[in-house]
């Protein structure tokens, strides 16, 4: 039987017909705009198949943004933890990142080799990563800086980069955890010479001139009893997100007998999620931990 009258069928069709005109002559007018042909000056930017693509985001001006953000030198704990909440934020709401490395005021997220987000164009990856992450950076900022108010909007540059291989991209990586040593040790002493000898910055600089790593480790052990290899391994190494299936507890209310009314239940329910580690990526070792990072899967 059907649902409606004849009468009311008919008047149905007619409105159908006239959206249905509508559109179609919506559709032949944008089909022959005159302006369409602007479409063409889009550069296309997909990014090569096969290869990983590395977003990496750097924030803009941040010798400024510390100072006046008053951040602990060489290292504020409060502005590496607010990174790494950012960058969390952009692995759980974007999609296809595998593993991401961040260290200082920058972050790189490595895309599968195999995603096909938003046809692989560059710019897209690129402009989504960066706006999660600065939005992130200022909406978590009150969770890790309490007493500081956040003073100016920061931002972030990105750049794309493709590798071609599994080495190339372990090579990358490498590079930045190098660089965050070799930046980490070099400000550890500098701000010793400067905070506990009191030495001025120039005094600290013309100090270290030409020395090397070992010499470096020398003057903090002779001079201030640290052992380099006792520093807090996220300033040493920096820190790796990888995906891993984490257990969380949450207690929620349940509709419980008229006895037990009031009492809370915990729920235990196992998620994946992009985990901090601060391991060393420059080895094999953590490679052979998560061979599941590199594989063909990916
Ligand atoms: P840019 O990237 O060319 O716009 O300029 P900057 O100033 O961001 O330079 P960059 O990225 O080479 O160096 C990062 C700056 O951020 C560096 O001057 C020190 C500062 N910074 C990063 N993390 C910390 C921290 O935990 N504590 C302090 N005091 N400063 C930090
Ligand atoms: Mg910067
Ligand atoms: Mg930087």
């Amino acid at each position: 039987m059907w649902p409606f009258s004849a009468a009311e069928l008919g008047s149905r069709l007619a409105a159908t017909s006239v959206t249905l005109r509508r559109c179609l002559r919506l559709g032949v007018t944008m089909a022959k705009s005159k302006f369409e042909y602007v479409r063409d000056f889009e550069a296309d930017d997909t990014c090569l198949p096969h290869c990983w693509v590395v977003v990496r985001l750097d924030g803009r001006n941040f010798h400024r943004f510390a100072e006046k953000h008053n951040f602990a030198k060489p290292n504020d704990s409060r502005a590496l933890q607010l990174m790494t909440k950012c960058a969390q934020t952009v692995m759980e709401e974007l999609e296809d990142i595998v593993i991401a490395y961040g260290q200082s005021d920058e972050y790189s997220f490595v895309f599968r080799r195999k995603s096909n987000w938003f046809k692989r164009r560059a710019s897209k990856f690129m402009t989504l990563v960066a706006s999660q992450f600065a939005s992130s950076y200022v909406f978590y900022w009150r969770d890790y800086f309490e007493d500081q108010p956040l003073l100016y909007p920061p931002g972030f540059d990105g750049r794309v980069v493709l590798y071609p291989s599994n080495q190339t991209l372990k090579d990358y990586l490498s590079w930045r955890q190098a660089d965050c040593h070799i930046n980490n040790l070099y400000n550890t002493v500098f701000w010793a010479l400067v905070q506990q000898s009191g030495l001025t910055p120039v005094q600290a600089q013309e100090r270290l001139k030409g020395t090397l790593a070992g010499d470096k480790n020398e003057i903090l052990f002779s001079q201030f009893h640290i052992n380099y290899n006792d520093e807090p391994q996220m300033y040493r190494k920096g820190t790796v997100l990888v995906w891993q299936k984490v257990d969380e507890v949450r207690t929620q209310e349940v509709r419980l007998p008229v006895e037990m009314e009031g009492q809370r239940m915990t729920v235990t329910r196992t998620r994946t999620r992009p985990v901090p580690l601060h391991s060393d990526l420059i080895g094999d070792a953590f490679w052979k931990e998560h061979p599941d990072i590199l594989s063909g899967e990916n």
